[in-house]
């Protein structure tokens, strides 16, 4: 959670989504983003879910990523309550190793979109970057910021000396 108004609300199904999920907000953190992470379940708290998709634009957030297991319905119930872009995030769980919730998450019938990630990890960075992109579209200076990230990923793999 940053410290001005949020852009990006994080939303995961379960508190057991939380050390997965956190890599969502440490990456808008070092982009400087201000971002929100709340616990919301579509089947155990749909009231909460549901409030906070209908109250999010009108707070000023920009993008949701929703993060879920099982048969993940959150992304899906969010983006039924919103106008705002959706990212899901499928959790890897208890059983199928996530693609319960990968296929849960991805394979919404037309008409309500939410833009699916990758299982775990990956998943919740790639979230916070995709809603970084769609941030520095009306931003320059996050839009440099973003550039020079991608920079410094490729010189990383430059740089990289493999040794046996
Ligand atoms: C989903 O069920 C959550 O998003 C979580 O990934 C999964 C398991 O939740 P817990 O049983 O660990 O609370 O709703």
């Amino acid at each position: 959670m940053t410290e001005s108004k949020p852009l990006v609300g994080i939303l995961m199904g379960s508190e057991s989504d939380w050390d997965t999920m956190r890599h969502a907000p440490l990456t808008l953190d070092r982009f400087g983003v201000a971002n929100e992470s709340r616990v919301a379940s579509a089947h155990r708290s749909p009231e909460l879910a549901t409030a906070y998709a209908r109250g999010a634009k009108g707070r000023g957030l920009q993008v949701i990523i929703a993060a879920a297991g099982g048969a993940a319905h959150l992304a899906g119930v969010i983006a039924a309550h919103t106008p705002l872009p959706v990212f899901g995030v499928p959790m890897l769980g208890w059983s199928l190793n996530g693609l319960d919730a990968l296929l849960s998450t991805a394979q919404m019938p037309k008409g309500v979109p939410v833009g699916t990630l990758a299982i775990g990890k990956a998943g919740a960075i790639n979230a916070a970057l995709l809603a970084i992109r769609v941030l520095s579209l009306h931003d320059p200076e996050l839009a440099a910021k973003l550039e020079q990230f991608h920079e410094d990923e490729a010189q990383k793999i430059a740089n990289t000396v493999l040794e046996l």
